[in-house]
This record gives structure tokens, C-alpha cells and sequence, in this order.
């Protein structure tokens, strides 16, 4: 055994899908591909939220070849912002990185947003949020998104240019003490400046989805969306985060 595998992995990769069947083994490789060409060690936790296509079946298979994947399923489709939280839960690693299970974000970025991390890190509390500079998607998405940024960035200053970027990296105990709620994966950068922490975004690659079908279109995140916003806002009121001080016996 090497010192890496002694020692676990120091990053976990979190993808969250449903009904991605396709794009699973291109996007392991690619994913292992980046983070052994790094000298990373880590793992790939896959979250199959209820798929009803062949993706839980073609995950087991592919678990069985390569020994750094895991996998875990939502008999139900519960939404990716569970499915991110679950695959957190499950994870072994300290940190975490998240990315879209389409492929439309591309693992070769996870190497410096790691490196990022730990730089910016200092055992404070830090997300490193992707920033899609050249999104490629449709111009509707694209305008629709820009304006969801706009309103999301004046109404919360949660000072990120892309909220919606599936690319992130920041540690499992920081998520784990954010509030959860369905939809909290576009709201993470706000509800890690409500606990106290900082966000940074770095600019990463965007690509053309090649197979399957999006889950989401504008109609569908607009009307939950703006909800969401009024929550955060009231969420981010009320945050409140005491200095806690423990008290020695005198002596
Ligand atoms: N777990 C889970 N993941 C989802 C769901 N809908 C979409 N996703 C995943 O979220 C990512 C982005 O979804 P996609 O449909 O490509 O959205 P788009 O890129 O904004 O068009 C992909 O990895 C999808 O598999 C869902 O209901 N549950
Ligand atoms: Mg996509």
C-alpha cells in the first residue's frame, strides 16, 4: 500500500444524478483521470437520486472495476440539493468537490480549485466556487442565468459572480453545519458568508452537453427560485454566531 492509500483520501468527489446513464464511465475517467494525474488522493462518491434509466445498474458495474468509486441511491427522487447533502454525508474525505454529472463541468479544474483551498483555507472557514466564464448553453439559459446572478448577488451580496456553477470545493464539516433545505446547492456561497466564512470564485471551463437531456429549464427554476431568494434573505437576518469561550476552574 502507498502513504496515499494509508493515509484516505484527502478529497472527496461528490456528483449528484438522475437519469445520467451516459455520462457516468466518460466522467469517471475523466475525473480519476485529473485527480491521479495530480497526485490527488481521493474518491468518487456518484448520488443516484431515483434514476428511472439504466444509471444504477451501469454505477454497480462500474464500482466493481474501479476501487476509488462509491456509490449511493435515493429510492425516490428527493432533488440535487439532497443528493449533494447525502453524498456529503457519505463521504470520507475531508474536503469535498462537487461537480454536475452532465459533464458540462470539467474535472480538469478541480486540481486548482483545490489548490486555491488550500491556499485561502488556514483551518477558516472557505468555499471555492467555479465561475463559468464561457458558459455553453443556449442563449436563453444563459440570459436567464445572468439575471438570476444579478438579482441573487444584489438581494444576498453573497459576492459570487455564478452561484450556479455545480463546480465547487469546500470542507464536509462547513456543509455539514449549513441549514438544508431543497434547492440549497444554488444558495451555498450566501449560507457560507451567513456562518462566517469566505467565498472565491476562480474561472473554470464550461462544455457543451454532450448526451442526455437537461433536468431543468428556465420556467422551472425561476418561480422556486425567487422563493428560495425571500428564505435566504431571511435565513441570513437571522444568523446569529457566538463567540464561544470555554471557562477554566480557577487555579
Ligand atoms: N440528484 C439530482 N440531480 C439532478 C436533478 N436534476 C438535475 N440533476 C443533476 O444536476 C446536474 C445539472 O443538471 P442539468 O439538467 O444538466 O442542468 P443544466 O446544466 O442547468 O441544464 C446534472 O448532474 C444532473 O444530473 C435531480 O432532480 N436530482
Ligand atoms: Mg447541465
Amino acid at each position: 500500500m502507498t502513504d496515499m492509500e494509508t493515509a484516505g483520501p484527502e478529497i472527496s468527489v461528490v456528483v449528484p444524478v438522475k437519469d445520467e446513464a451516459d455520462n457516468l464511465a466518460p466522467l469517471i475517467n475523466e475525473i480519476g483521470a485529473s485527480l491521479t494525474g495530480a497526485g490527488i488522493a481521493h474518491e468518487i462518491v456518484y448520488v443516484d437520486d431515483g434514476s428511472t434509466d439504466a444509471t444504477p445498474d451501469i454505477l454497480r458495474r462500474l464500482m466493481s472495476d474501479l476501487p476509488a468509486v462509491r456509490a449511493v441511491r435515493h429510492h425516490v427522487c428527493c432533488g440535487q440539493s439532497a443528493a449533494i447533502a447525502t453524498g456529503v454525508s457519505h463521504a470520507s474525505a475531508p474536503l469535498i468537490a462537487t461537480l454536475d454529472g452532465d459533464g458540462q463541468n470539467d474535472p480538469a479544474d478541480i486540481p486548482a480549485l483545490l489548490n486555491r483551498y488550500r491556499e485561502a483555507a488556514e483551518g477558516g472557514l472557505v468555499m471555492i466556487a467555479g465561475h463559468r466564464t464561457k458558459r455553453r448553453d443556449t442563449a436563453l439559459k444563459r440570459l436567464s442565468s445572468r439575471i438570476a446572478n444579478g438579482i441573487r448577488g444584489g438581494l444576498l451580496k453573497d459576492a459570487t459572480a455564478d452561484t450556479g456553477c455545480g463546480l465547487k470545493v469546500f470542507s464536509r464539516d462547513g456543509f455539514l453545519a449549513l441549514p438544508r433545505f431543497d434547492h440549497m446547492h444554488r444558495f451555498l456561497p450566501a449560507l457560507i458568508i451567513r456562518a462566517g466564512g469566505r467565498v472565491i470564485s476562480v474561472p473554470v471551463n464550461h462544455r457543451p452537453r454532450e448526451r442526455g437531456a437537461s433536468k431543468y429549464g428556465v420556467w422551472n427554476r425561476l418561480w422556486v427560485g425567487i422563493i428560495d431568494l425571500f428564505g435566504v434573505m431571511w435565513l441570513a437576518r437571522r444568523a446569529v454566531r457566538p463567540d464561544v469561550e470555554p471557562l477554566e476552574p480557577p487555579g
